[in-house]
């Protein structure tokens, strides 16, 4: 395929909550949603660095200079043969991998689009629903019981709640006292230290399926040390940047359980390389969320059809974050499973008339 266009369209869509994690609080959405153009035919993915570097380092600002001037002008400089050997042509720029994913997942879906498949089965999914959990912010813990509840009403299949010093033990003793048997997991987005070991003790004594990310956005020794100290297993979210990394922390035992999220550990053939690998070492995977828009949703309901993602992702109803989303497929999960939208490609087409409505700023640029 040869790639004519690539589009990059900067939207704010507002959520239906502001949403509070250990790094801070958010009450809208600033996703890049790019489009390419191939032979008439378009594909969409979502970038979901922020304004700020506040999840990892990557930001809005810098991506789009990277797209603009490096990534989209070298994809469209030859023809591809096929979406896994995209991000291969960028390795000369280093890092940013959530960048170089959006315009990978662009292409990816494009290309399914062309042949008229679904994105899962050139990933080799063969699920046609996949199981999903909530992830709650931070609330008051009244607010948090509530929110608990309704949840587990709704059948999500576990419930994440976001967690930082200080604001850990009461919560889990307050939720633990009304559910006790819920498959419970907490994501501190590396707020603890090693120093912080006794409240990291006591989170140990809630019988939670695993910790997610406790420790440092970028570090793996100490999260192997804290391991061999707690019974509950850790999972790794910020840390896991590349496949190269995820073996790093398996073979260091920093993790045993591995969140995987596309646009961190840069692209779908990236997720492909970790996946095969997991598989082969026996270790679970599930699928992470970054709150995306319509496009990176489904992006996510497709790649978690891998057989490897055998825990329930984050990728929860969209209306959960959204009053109105982009696309116009409502994602919607009942009793914790997430259909894979039909169709060809990502299955999921944009609500032109709203992304006009909250679209920032938009640039074409051509071959
Ligand atoms: O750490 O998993 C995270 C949202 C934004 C940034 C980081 C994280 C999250 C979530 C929400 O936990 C997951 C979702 O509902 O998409
Ligand atoms: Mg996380």
């Amino acid at each position: 395929m040869k790639i004519d266009e690539v589009e990059l369209r900067l939207v704010r869509v507002p959520y239906r909550a502001p949403f509070r994690t250990s790094f801070g609080e958010e009450s809208e959405k600033h996703a890049v949603i790019v489009t390419v153009r191939s032979d008439g035919v378009e594909g969409y993915g979502e970038g979901v660095m922020d304004p700020f570097p506040h999840y990892r380092e990557e930001c809005i600002p810098g991506a789009l200079h990277l797209l603009r001037g490096a990534f989209a002008p070298e994809l469209m400089s030859r023809p591809v043969e096929h979406p896994s050997e995209v991000t291969a042509r960028w390795v000369e720029w280093r890092g940013n991998p959530m960048a170089k994913t959006a315009l990978e997942l662009a292409v990816w879906d494009c290309y399914a689009r062309q042949h008229d498949v679904p994105l899962r089965s050139l990933l080799g999914g063969t699920r046609t629903e996949v199981p999903v959990g909530a992830s709650l912010g931070m609330n008051p813990i009244a607010q948090t019981l509530d929110s608990v509840a309704l949840h587990v009403e709704q059948g999500y299949q576990r419930v994440k709640l976001k967690i930082e010093p200080g604001w850990d033990v009461d919560l889990l003793s307050a939720v633990r006292a009304q559910f006790p048997d819920i498959e419970l997991t907490v994501d501190a987005n590396s707020a603890y230290t090693l120093e912080m070991i006794d409240a990291l003790r006591q989170i140990d004594e809630f019988g939670l399926h695993y910790i997610e990310q406790p420790l440092h956005w970028d570090d793996m020794l100490d999260h192997a040390t804290l391991a061999k100290q707690l019974r509950t297993e850790l999972c790794l979210d910020e840390s896991l940047t590349s496949p190269a990394r995820v073996r790093m922390a398996l073979e260091l035992k920093a993790c045993t359980v591995v969140n995987v999220k596309v646009a961190r550990v840069g692209g779908l053939q990236s997720v492909r390389e970790i996946h095969d690998h997991c598989v082969a070492l026996g270790v679970p995977m599930w699928c992470g969320g970054m709150l995306e828009t319509g496009i990176g949703r489904a992006h996510n309901i497709h790649l978690a059809t891998m057989p490897g993602f055998v825990f329930p992702g984050d990728t929860a109803s969209a209306s959960r974050t959204y009053v109105r989303d982009i696309t116009e497929q409502q994602l919607e999960a009942t009793n914790g499973v997430m259909p894979v939208p039909a169709g060809a490609g990502i299955g999921v087409t944009l609500d032109r008339d709203f992304v006009h409505e909250v679209t920032e700023s938009v640039e074409v640029i051509r071959r």
